[in-house]
């Protein structure tokens, strides 16, 4: 009744202010119209796949009105925009989505049901195209929604991917990797502009036009061509564009004569060149080849979008800039170049209008994810722009040096060290003499008539008193470019992404350039769009909610939701939601069964990591906690078992990336763990352990409403924010967790009861790695029992040499513990068993569950993408007439 109801006065605010408010016989006949006249599939049959394809277009026909309006308008006001770029956007299906913010579902779901289908199972067809990796790029296309929802005039500016990330295969051998061919059957959300493409060079030389003028020639020049997806908003007229560029080749460069003469490859070189750029998301970067193909893209994203923006709005007025982390970061001398080299501008003005127009969002501080680029690669592809961040660097240089002065070398040094954009360069001719120690000093006169003999004088006799010796030349280390650096000096604000990362930031990473610019660095706190993350991906708990609140605002003003609070232990209230969250869970049984063939207990307490596998998030805590119970259960009676212990689901999903071996360690071992439990008869329902495969947002969105207890246990100060935390809390899930990233913020707001807290904090962390590698640490007696298990042969004939090595510091297995899994485990052990405890006292379990979501409305990515507008971008709310 209350969907109805709800569904009933969603169409009426759409019948008013929608020109496409069709009922379902019109819908019924746009989806047939597509089946025929858009074709993709042969004529004789309609059948599911058919039947997506012909909805989504006539989705998209709703969606293309709205978008021309959108920018008629805003192009009309002219107003100033933002523009995203990002490296990846983890779109997910856009079926359900798009039909939910159009508030036309009942209106789908009737036509479909005319036609022979329904829309569940027809939303079930779209492939999920997955253009991201994790959290960075899922972040982007929250705010997509966000921007479009809250009608800020925007943009999204990404690469369409041919395949997205690969596609996860689970096998006896662990993880395998095989293309995501997502366009396979075409994409029917993009729109194609032959008429939006421009010019893309790559190597060739700068020289100077007859105008003095800097001009790049020759190389080897691409063609960037747009391809266009609808983000349509919730309840709003406001449908924003996310252009994908792809790469060809300009049609000339087609060797027909090589063709013709039968050298069919050579003749179509070029071709693959241009189009290659595109293939796929984090080619492999370990060969030179690899490391070019990813700096072509960055480029490709940069320079394509940024000519695009200058065509669209007056820049720096009408123009914001974000750079999702450093991978844009191209965009500064890209537009300096623009600027300078097309537009004529001196450097001076050019520069304050770069610094104007971008700003750059950091999501890392683990310093090997900090991106370089090799200089002398990028002088090669890109002579024009090493030439502009040479000067810029300079510029650093000039700043640095009239900061600090040169009266203290140390620090003079230490700080060009720190801050340079430029990393073992020489310091620019200007200032080739600015560090002068007392050991480079020369020797005064009075000294050396008094026999006083310079460092290398003393050396040199030193040298030739020992036997000779021949001294290899030191290897020279290679010269980088390091794009943070050049990210903070080249844009106008600085933000990380939730309180306590933004305080990393600020005193540690780039703590030296705080020092010259505080009011540079910025917090912005990340969130989740509550529509595909609650309203959509939950319908049970939507409407539960709606219910009690007494309205659907809730999905617009987040904040409605901590009226809930008030019903925590309304018994009424309580027993509605233990069934939706059944109901969810049953949902998963079957995908469970569906993807491993394990049966699992819908009564059991559902218990979920999904996340990028990694070691810093440290999936291999959460297994080895789960030997850890299995192994104790093995040490009880049946009777003793049940006593002692709530079953349990331990759920994992994650992809490692393709060459990070450690990672595929973990996902092999978790797979190892869970088939030796799994089929153990005398554990049954107690204990299982699952490891869906192929991870993504569909998955998630299964996923997450399902879950009871998720798990955030990375190393304290590694997690940048984390956003997978703040979909379950307002899905209703318990955390457990360290004091890392959003955790910090989510267990203040849902209250520190509810949420389960273990684990050393983030600035205790040094100095426990100090003791670990003094050889001071003494692990738990009950973590040395855990690995002597593992290595006894439990899990198969397997050592694990490698995985339990690494926690240890044994020879040859690297760095001992540097995630201090060891040091952590007791207190995670002893926080588990609180969780069994809460569990079993479900009133409550479900009273913590119902204040986290009532507690999460600060994690809407509404709230984050105002806190943007309002801060970095300058951008005012426009609503369509
Ligand atoms: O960005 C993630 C952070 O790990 C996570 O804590 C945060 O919540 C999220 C959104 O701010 N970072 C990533 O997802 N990073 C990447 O995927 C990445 C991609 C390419 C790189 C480095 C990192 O070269």
């Amino acid at each position: 009744k209350v969907t109805d109801a709800v569904l009933d006065s969603e169409q009426e605010v759409f019948s008013s202010m929608n020109p496409f408010a069709p009922d379902a016989a019109s819908v019924a006949s746009s989806i047939k119209y597509h089946a025929e006249f858009t074709p993709l599939f042969s004529p004789e049959k309609f059948e599911l796949p058919k039947a997506f394809f012909a909805t989504a277009q006539s989705v998209r026909d709703a969606l293309i009105m709205n978008w021309n309006a959108t920018y008629e308008y805003y192009n009309r006001v002219n107003v100033k925009q933002a523009y995203y770029l990002s490296m990846e956007f983890l779109q997910g299906r856009a079926l359900s989505n798009a039909v939910g913010n159009l508030g036309l579902n009942s209106t789908y779901g009737d036509a479909l049901k005319r036609l022979g289908f329904d829309l569940e199972s027809v939303v079930s067809q779209e492939p999920d195209p997955a253009l991201g990796n994790g959290g960075l790029g899922r972040l982007a296309s929250c705010f997509l929604d966000s921007m479009a929802t809250l009608n800020y005039p925007a943009w999204g500016y990404g690469l369409r991917y041919k395949y997205g990330l690969f596609k996860q295969r689970i096998t006896k051998d662990g993880q395998e990797e095989a293309a995501e061919d997502w366009l396979e059957l075409s994409n029917p959300w993009e729109i194609v502009r032959n008429d939006v493409s421009y010019p893309i060079k790559f190597y060739g030389k700068v020289v100077f036009g007859s105008d003095g003028k800097k001009r790049w020639i020759g190389g080897e020049d691409i063609v960037a061509v747009a391809y266009d997806v609808p983000i349509p908003g919730y309840k709003t007229k406001t449908t924003i564009n996310l252009r994908l560029w792809s790469t060809k080749a300009p049609s000339e460069d087609f060797d027909l004569s090589s063709y013709n003469s039968g050298k069919h490859t050579e003749a179509a070189e070029a071709l693959f060149n241009a189009e290659k750029i595109c293939f796929v998301l984090y080619p492999g970067d370990e060969s030179n080849e690899g490391k070019a193909l990813r700096l072509k893209q960055q480029y490709t994203l940069c320079s394509a979008s940024l000519q695009d923006i200058c065509q669209l709005g007056r820049i720096p007025e009408k123009v914001a800039v974000q750079m999702n982390d450093t991978h844009p970061t191209l965009c500064i001398p890209e537009l300096m170049r623009i600027l300078m080299d097309l537009k004529g501008l001196s450097w001076e003005d050019a520069w304050k209008i770069t610094q104007r127009t971008v700003a750059y969002t950091n999501h890392t501080v683990l310093p090997e994810a900090l991106e370089k680029w090799s200089l002398e690669l990028m002088e090669k592809l890109l002579p024009r722009h090493v030439e502009i961040i040479e000067k810029i660097d300079e510029e650093l240089v000039r700043t640095i040096v009239s900061e600090y002065g040169t009266a203290d070398p140390d620090l003079l040094e230490e700080k060009l060290k720190a801050m340079r954009i430029l990393e073992n360069v020489e310091l620019p001719s200007a200032f080739a003499d600015v560090i002068v120690k007392p050991e480079n000093k020369p020797v005064t006169a009075k000294d050396a008539q008094n026999g006083v003999k310079t460092e290398q004088e003393e050396e040199k006799i030193a040298g030739e008193e020992e036997e000779e010796e021949v001294i290899p030349e030191p290897i020279k280390p290679p010269k980088m470019v390091r794009m943070a650096n050049l990210a903070v000096v080249g844009g106008h604000a600085v933000n990380g992404v939730a309180e306590i990362h933004s305080e990393i930031v600020k005193q540690d990473v780039f703590n030296d350039f705080v020092q010259l610019w505080p009011e540079k660095f910025q917090n912005k706190t990340n969130g989740v769009t509550p529509r595909r993350w609650i309203r959509f991906c939950n319908p049970y708990l939507s409407d539960i909610i709606t219910n009690w609140i007494g309205t659907e605002d809730w999905v617009l003003n987040t904040e409605k939701l901590a009226e809930l609070r008030k019903f925590a232990d309304n018994e009424d209230l309580q027993s509605e939601w233990r069934a939706a969250k059944k109901k969810n869970k049953l949902k998963v049984v079957a995908l469970i069964k569906e993807r491993t063939g394990y049966t699992v207990s819908p009564d059991a307490m559902f218990d979920i990591q999904i996340k990028r596998i990694h070691e810093y998030k440290r999936q291999l805590l959460n297994i080895l906690g789960i030997v850890y119970r299995y192994k104790k259960m093995k040490e009880m009676s049946a009777s003793e078992r049940e006593k002692a212990y709530v079953p349990r689901v331990c759920i994992f999903g994650g992809k490692a990336f393709a060459t990070y071996v450690q990672a595929k360690r973990i996902v092999k071992f978790i797979t190892d763990v869970a088939s030796t439990i799994n089929h153990d008869p005398e554990i049954g329902d107690l204990l299982k352990v699952i490891f869906v495969p192929d991870y993504n947002v569909s998955v998630a969105e299964l996923l997450i409403p399902a879950s009871e207890l998720s798990q955030h246990i990375s190393t304290a100060g590694m997690e940048a924010s984390g956003t997978s935390n703040m979909k379950f809390s307002m899905n209703g899930c318990v955390l457990i967790g360290t004091l890392d990233g959003a955790n910090v913020e989510i267990r203040e707001e849902v209250g520190e009861e509810n949420f389960f807290l273990f684990g050393a904090k983030a600035d205790e962390i040094v100095n426990f790695r100090k003791e670990r590698a003094e050889g001071k640490f003494v692990p738990d007696p009950t973590f040395e029992g855990v690995k002597k298990f593992v290595r006894s042969g439990v899990f198969g004939s397997n050592s694990y040499d490698e995985l339990i090595g690494s926690l240890e510091g044994n020879e040859g297995f690297g760095r001992a513990d540097y995630f201090l899994v060891g040091k952590d485990f007791p207190s995670y052990i002893e926080c588990q068993e609180k969780v069994d405890e809460a569990y079993r006292d479900q009133k409550r379990w479900t009273r913590m569950s119902i204040l986290n979501t009532a507690g999460s409305f600060k994690f809407s990515s509404d709230r984050t993408i105002h806190e943007y507008a309002k801060d970095i971008w300058n951008i005012k709310q426009v609503e369509l007439p």
